[in-house]
């Protein structure tokens, strides 16, 4: 029997990038993300986010459409270029329109607006002045936040800062298979160091400007590594300090973890961590968004033999796992997802336990998790995804597991209301519980979607 509280925060998640499209109209700017997919080479098929799902001018539908979900809440992403088209100056009176009728249309309809200020689209200029891995990076986006909580913070009542940094520093910076595409691993670790300054500085300007009771929030996408066997500690403990403490240390503890310094001590001293930044990145929070879609399973590796290396990642330069050298990636058993992703909820319950067990006074909300299939349109025109609604029945229960042992979990948001643009995949890994047909546009619910409207009606899952 699965138990959610009677408050539990039902909704659906997108990011601006993939899916308003509208990338050069009404004074936007360009962002990293933008300059990737114009690089022939870098999507899969030459997708681009140029048009994605026409959310930008399909917003008063897509708005019906969350209605009729019956969600509580949505959960979207600020186009940073959209509202200050450089990353810098006065804001874009257009571009931010867009989010003004975004969250009025969201608060007339009853859903709550949860608000991300930073889904991986960095202002192309603040790139070419050097991107993350600087420090300006980090001060311009804390004024971003401000400019925000100024425009929006007396109806966004839930604020999260940036979306899963492990992204932003380690694909874009380390392997370069996310924007800016750079391969650079102690440039990486400034972008770690810079994106939590960011994050602090963000809380800070937000908590000056937004609502007395508003909410703030992070979103890290954290991997809940395990070992083989008993003597793969030490290469769960890199892979976790690089992964996650490297985000949770600063963020809710005030200091790098001292066996991450030591690790990548080979890479960069960090001396670019200031006195004072640590502090400013540890504002104290509301509850912590968490991204999940898989667990990571790992085997010290002592250099002799092949070395796996899951999920396609290469040793060396190109790998994310920067002074990972001795840990291997395991291939996981199945089931898998059409991204090759093991389906294993029992890490999403293990990892609530153990964020609740680190920092008990910390609630959590799942961000993301959902999953990617084939998804074909049977003759009747219906998307039998029994695979996806058997996915996300079972993270459902794990998440209702933890919350039974003890974990406060405030909410859950499937990932994605639709079909987007799945970044380097383009647009075919289909995430959403809505399809979008990439020739007409047109939104049509999946069985998944008819699924979850009713979890979400009834507050609990289906027998069976
Ligand atoms: C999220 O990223 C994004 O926030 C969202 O925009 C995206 O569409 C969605 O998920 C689906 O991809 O252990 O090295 O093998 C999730 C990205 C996927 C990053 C799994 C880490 C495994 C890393 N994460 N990936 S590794």
């Amino acid at each position: 029997m699965s138990v959610f509280p009677d408050n539990f925060v039902w909704g659906t998640a997108t990011a601006a990038y993939q899916v308003e499209g509208a990338w050069n109209e009404d004074g936007r700017g360009p962002s990293i993300w933008d300059t990737f997919s114009h690089t022939p080479g870098l999507v899969a098929g030459g997708d681009t986010g140029d048009v994605a799902c026409d959310h930008y001018h399909r917003l008063e539908e897509d708005l019906d459409l969350l209605a009729a979900l019956r969600v509580g809440a949505y959960r979207f992403s600020i186009s940073w270029p959209r509202v200050q088209p450089g990353g810098t100056g006065p804001v874009n009176a257009a571009g931010l329109d867009f989010y003004q009728r975004l969250v009025d249309g969201l608060l007339s309809r009853g859903i709550a607006p949860v608000a991300t200020l930073y889904h991986w689209d960095l202002p192309q200029e603040l790139e070419d002045a050097g991107g993350w891995p600087h420090r300006d990076t980090a001060e311009r986006f804390g004024e971003y936040a401000r400019l925000m909580g100024e425009a929006l913070g007396d109806r966004v009542h839930t604020w999260i800062t940036l979306n899963e940094p492990w992204c932003s520093a380690y694909l874009g910076y380390a392997s370069g298979v996310h924007a800016p595409a750079r391969t650079e691993p102690a440039a990486a670790l400034a972008a770690v160091h810079h994106l939590n300054l960011g994050h602090g500085l963000a809380v800070q300007a937000l908590r000056s400007t937004a609502a007395k009771d508003a909410q703030m929030s992070v979103t890290l996408n954290l991997h809940h590594v395990r070992g083989v066997s008993e003597a793969d500690a030490d290469a769960v403990r890199r892979a976790d300090a690089l992964a996650n403490r490297a985000f949770l240390g600063p963020m809710l503890e005030g200091a790098y973890p001292a066996d991450l310094l030591a690790d990548t001590a080979g890479v960069t001293d960090w001396s670019f961590v200031r006195d004072g930044d640590e502090a400013t990145a540890c504002q104290p929070l509301d509850v912590l968004g968490v991204n999940y879609y898989n667990p990571t399973l790992v085997r010290h590796w002592d250099g002799s033999g092949p070395k796996e290396t899951a999920d396609g990642h290469q040793d060396g330069a190109a790998s994310p796992w920067i002074a990972c050298e001795s840990v291997e990636f395991v291939r996981q058993p199945g089931p898998y997802t059409e991204m090759g992703w093991n389906i294993d909820e029992t890490g999403l319950t293990d990892l609530l336990l153990r964020l609740h067990r680190d920092y008990p006074d910390l609630p959590t909300m799942i961000t993301e998790n959902g999953a990617a299939f084939p998804d074909p349109v049977s003759p009747d025109g219906r998307v039998r995804d029994q695979d996806r609604v058997d996915y996300l029945h079972r993270h459902l229960t794990a998440v209702s597991e933890a919350i039974a042992q003890g974990a406060d979990v405030r909410g859950y948001f499937v990932w994605s209301l639709m079909d987007n643009f799945e970044w380097a995949h383009g647009y075919a890994k289909r995430f959403g519980i809505v399809r979008v047909d990439r020739e007409t546009m047109e939104r049509t619910w999946k069985d998944s979607a008819h699924w979850y409207r009713d979890v979400v009606t009834s507050g609990k899952l289906p027998v069976g």
